[in-house]
């Protein structure tokens, strides 16, 4: 005998958006001072050949090889002094909100009133995001309490495919029924992890805070309701995006400020390897649902570079990034490593109608990938 799953939908999403922004003319001034200043502290060195000397950044190479142009923070100042180039936070007290669950708090309760809910209709939290304040208590449970929620709380890491990975585990306890009400967070302060002295790559991300009410369909009251037709998960490992930042650290006696304790990658690896790999998911996914890639209105894709979005969108159905097919977000805020997607579903589906579907894309470290097809009810 088969048993009949009942539907679950998205009912609710909400964003917070930090205060400062960091434009790219910003961003390079602040990089190519700090160039300068150690180029000035190392002459003698670089000189002698046994340090080579920094090169200047550039708001057109930023531009033309990833499509951002700005990116949102949370604290400015610290990211733009040359003689400190990361973020300056207060530490806390225990008895106060973590900065992690504060901004996913903000992010939830938009979500949860977008649903016609409150704190006391959800009985499980996730908080899925890359990088977690603290190794305990979980940042979920202390986003469960800050809301008054029931159930059970607890944090995950996929990086860059978090907030999908996490969806199919709300889905999977809804239908199940374990849970009745979940909320899905990310949080994303990747402003702490990035390397913002190294040209590479400190363009590449931005602060944010996304956030999914999942539950049955039979109790959302939400006017907009997504049914969630499916999803498809899968991972294989590389080590082309890595961050080694870890409990160990300490007893490795490791300096605190090592290169590889921060965000890194062979962009241009990545770039290649993981394009074919995002665009035979959906391709998959799709025909396994019985869909054509025309078929979705809208696809709400991991917004990490305009390119990698740009040849995924083609090959699938043709069509530009940046269109409405595959609507960008990366241009205002960045690469914000899970909460990408969420972002590009929150602000771009108001248009559609009842019947219109589409797919919600992640792909990033790991390699991680996640979809999600949706419906609107
Ligand atoms: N200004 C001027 N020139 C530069 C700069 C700069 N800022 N940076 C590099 N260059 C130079 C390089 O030195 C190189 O020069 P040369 O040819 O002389 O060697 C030239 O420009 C080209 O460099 P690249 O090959 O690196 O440039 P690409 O065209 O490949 O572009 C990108 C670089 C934009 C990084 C691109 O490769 C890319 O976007 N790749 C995909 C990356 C991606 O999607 N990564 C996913 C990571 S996110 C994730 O999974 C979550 C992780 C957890 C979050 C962590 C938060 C901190």
């Amino acid at each position: 005998m088969q048993t009949a799953f009942p539907a679950v939908v998205i009912s609710g999403t909400g964003l917070y958006r930090p205060p400062h922004v960091i434009t790219n003319a910003e961003l390079v001034e602040a990089f190519n001072r700090y160039a300068d200043l150690q180029n000035e502290q190392h002459a003698d060195a670089i000189a002698r050949g046994e340090r080579q000397a920094l090169t200047h950044s550039s708001v057109e190479f930023i531009e033309k090889a990833s499509g951002i142009k700005q990116r949102y923070v949370i604290e400015k100042d610290g990211v733009l002094d040359p003689a400190r180039m990361y973020p300056r936070f207060e530490p806390r007290p225990d008895e106060q909100i973590s900065l992690l669950a504060e901004i996913g708090v903000d992010a939830a309760r938009k979500a949860l009133a977008q649903a016609g809910k409150t704190g006391a209709d959800v009985d499980a939290v996730l908080c899925a995001a890359s990088n977690m304040q603290r190794a305990y208590p979980a940042i979920a449970i202390e986003i469960q309490q800050a809301l008054g929620a029931g159930g059970y709380g607890f944090d995950m890491n996929v990086a860059c495919s978090s907030a999908t990975f996490a969806l199919e585990q709300a889905v999977n306890a809804v239908r199940s029924g374990t849970a009745k009400c979940v909320l899905v967070v990310n949080p994303e302060i990747t402003s702490g992890h990035l390397e913002w002295r190294d040209r590479d790559c400190h363009f590449i991300f931005g602060d944010v805070a996304t956030a999914l009410v999942v539950e049955r369909a039979d109790t959302a009251t939400s006017a907009d309701q997504w049914e969630v037709l499916g999803s498809k998960l899968a991972t294989q490992f590389s080590n082309n995006i890595r961050n080694n930042f870890g409990f160990l650290n300490r007893s490795e006696d490791r300096d605190p400020g090592d290169r590889d304790l921060t965000f890194r990658q062979e962009g241009r690896k990545v770039f290649k390897e993981v394009v074919p790999m995002a665009a035979a998911h959906i391709e998959a996914q799709l025909a396994a649902l019985g869909l054509e890639p025309t078929q979705m209105q809208r696809y709400w894709l991991h917004q990490a570079n305009l390119g990698m979005n740009q040849l995924i969108i083609k090959k699938l159905v043709g069509a530009e990034a940046g269109s409405e097919t595959a609507p960008l977000i990366l241009d205002e805020y960045a690469n914000t490593s899970s909460a990408g997607s969420i972002i590009a579903f929150h602000e771009h589906r108001a248009d559609l109608e009842a019947g219109d579907a589409g797919v919600i894309c992640s792909f990033g470290a790991g390699y991680s990938i996640g979809s999600v097809v949706v419906k609107k009810r």
